[in-house]
């Protein structure tokens, strides 16, 4: 681990992806944006499912259509690239409970779901290694609106971090919670589907777990241990739960202030604009300098920048967000140590 920590503190830049069915969507639904759906929660695009609480086979309608342009891994790798990062991390799966990668335990797949039929986390983890790039994966572990039932959320009292974030009782699935119990969940699809990332990436460096506040002490250490029993390398983040993780972080898009005591290495995840996936009519992107003032600030406390991306449904990155990561790689190219 000690190793890995070293790679990672070197890292300092990477790419954070956020892809799946909901990008098809924009952040519009029948017409309705967000902004106008009933429910309570965040109105970032990858919460499409929860916000307009979509059953969850009128949901997964969506991979029917989910076709991307087959350059899509090479690009993404190429522009991560030339943007000075030094590793990615994709939402391998997110809340939906849809997996970008090719599952034995789950039907609701890139590779059995959807006209692609290929594996494009393994695609983007080849493209990845090609460029010399670090390769990790995002798997929200505790929330799965697909598969998780309610989510466990009546069971778990706080989340008993070192940053004392206690969990909220936003985020599961009422409206249509599938059959199983949430520990089976964990048991037959969440378990099983990291120990087959793990795998079928022998390279990965990293497991970005999310959705800490749903699940139980002795699940998070399951998690923790299931990484550690497969592969030691992999690092793991604060969001596993219960101070189990590698390093830490200080929240979405928050840079921990000066004087806040961190226990550990962090990492900080940062939007481009006011969403983590692609959301069609979210235009207000923030300025490279802006950007790169996150990158210096947050480098300067000794931590790292993980900057994000939302490709829409074809995989195509919005023109925006591109140049500003390339700005930031030319300013790299002059000012930076790489
Ligand atoms: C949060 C998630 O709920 C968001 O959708 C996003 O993935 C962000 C990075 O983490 O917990």
């Amino acid at each position: 681990k000690q190793q890995a920590l070293e790679w990672f503190k070197q890292a300092k830049f990477g790419m954070f992806i956020h892809w799946g069915l909901y990008s098809q969507a924009g952040g519009i639904w029948k017409g309705k944006r967000m902004e106008e759906a009933p429910a309570i929660g965040p109105k970032v695009s990858e919460w499409l499912m929860y916000k307009f609480e979509i059953p969850r086979n009128e949901y997964a309608e969506l991979a029917k259509t989910f076709n991307p342009d087959k350059t899509f891994a090479q690009n993404i790798a190429k522009l991560a690239k030339d943007s000075g990062m030094k590793y990615v991390v994709i939402t391998s799966k997110h809340h939906d409970g849809f997996a970008l990668f090719d599952s034995k335990v789950s039907e609701f797949d890139m590779v059995d779901a959807t006209p692609y039929k290929a594996d494009v986390v393994k695609e983007l983890y080849d493209a990845c290694l090609a460029e010399g790039l670090a390769f990790g994966v995002y798997y929200s572990h505790g929330n799965d609106w697909y598969d998780g039932a309610d989510g466990n959320f009546k069971n778990v009292k706080k989340v008993n971090d070192s940053l004392g974030i206690l969990s909220h009782p936003n985020g599961k699935n009422l409206w249509d919670p599938s059959p199983n119990t949430h520990a089976e969940y964990i048991a037959q699809k969440a378990l099983p589907q990291v120990r087959e990332l793990l795998e079928a990436l022998p390279e990965l460096r990293l497991i970005w777990f999310d959705g800490d506040g749903y699940i139980t002490e002795d699940q998070a250490f399951e998690f923790y241990k299931t990484v550690y029993n497969s592969n030691p390398k992999v690092l793991v983040n604060r969001r596993v739960g219960f101070d189990f993780g590698d390093y830490l972080d200080a929240g979405d898009n928050k840079i921990p202030s000066a004087s806040e005591k961190m226990t550990k290495y962090f990492e900080t995840c940062g939007t481009t604009n006011n969403s983590w996936a692609y959301k069609s009519y979210d235009d207000d992107w923030k300025s490279t300098k802006e950007l790169l003032y996150y990158l210096v600030d947050i480098a300067s406390k000794g931590g790292n920048f993980l900057l994000n991306i939302g490709p829409d449904g074809e995989g195509h990155v919005p023109e925006q967000s591109a140049q500003g990561l390339l700005e930031i790689g030319d300013w790299l190219k002059t000012n930076g140590e790489a």
